[in-house]
């Protein structure tokens, strides 16, 4: 294995089961002496963090999608320049709950804006930096949204459609497709200790490398 810090994200839709499963990944990797740090998007500063509770409150204005689109790569540039990228630079690994596959994902295949604008806007803000891998956790759209319904108080993304979700799905499998070397896709509507188990197959796959 190479001694190269790595940047490793983890995506998909609701109730995946990513904080589940990014505490794992982080237990496996310190497992293996790896010096690493768990950060997520949007959010990962206290600045983007703000801006996080931003993105994420529901107010009766309408977020115009355009805005969202610029509101969640501002948070990344803050979130990049004064965490993830000091942190590879002192040779710590980076593991990031969300990056920019959810930008294409819920901003573009969700909300409709065009791949091409954000494609120049991630070119823009993060210049050559992309994941070294992506662990892609993806689970029929009304499964995940049964599990996460669990959950307290929906978000603003929380309380959107199932076809808003679908598509997100889809567009999460596309990039997925068309990056595999990037990408690890595990089906994340297994048992947990299955989907552990799957995760640490990959990982195990990965560290050789
Ligand atoms: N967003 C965006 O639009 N554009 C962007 O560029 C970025 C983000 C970066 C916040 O993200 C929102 O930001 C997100 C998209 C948008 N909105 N949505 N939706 P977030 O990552 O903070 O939000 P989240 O999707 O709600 O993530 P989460 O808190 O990690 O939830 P989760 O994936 O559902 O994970 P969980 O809490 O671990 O699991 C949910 C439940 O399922 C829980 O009760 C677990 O115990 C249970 N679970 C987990 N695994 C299993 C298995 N295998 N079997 C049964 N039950 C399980």
């Amino acid at each position: 294995m190479s001694s190269k810090a790595r940047f490793i994200t983890m995506e998909g839709t609701e109730g995946v089961g990513k904080s589940t499963n990014l505490a794992f990944v982080e237990q496996y990797l310190r497992d293996r002496n790896i010096d690493v740090i768990v950060t997520r998007e949007p959010g990962g500063t206290p600045l983007a963090e703000e801006i996080r509770e931003l993105l994420l409150k529901k107010r009766d204005e309408n977020f115009d999608p355009t805005a969202e689109l610029l509101t969640v790569f501002a948070a990344r540039a803050q979130h990049l320049n004064n965490c993830i990228k000091p942190a590879l630079a002192k040779g710590q690994w980076v593991l990031c709950d969300r990056f920019t596959d959810a930008t294409y994902a819920y901003q573009g295949w969700g909300r409709g804006l065009s791949l091409e604008h954000i494609c120049t806007l991630e070119n823009l803000v993060q210049e050559t930096l992309r994941p070294d891998l992506t662990l892609l956790l993806d689970i029929e759209t009304k499964v995940g949204l049964a599990r996460a319904s669990a959950r307290a108080e929906l978000d603003r993304f929380e309380s959107e459609e199932v076809v808003f979700f679908d598509r997100v799905r889809s567009g999460y499998l596309e990039r997925a497709k068309a990056e595999s070397q990037r990408f690890s896709v595990i089906d994340a509507g297994q048992t947990l200790v299955s989907v552990q188990k799957d995760i640490a197959a990959s990982l195990f796959e990965y560290l050789k490398v």
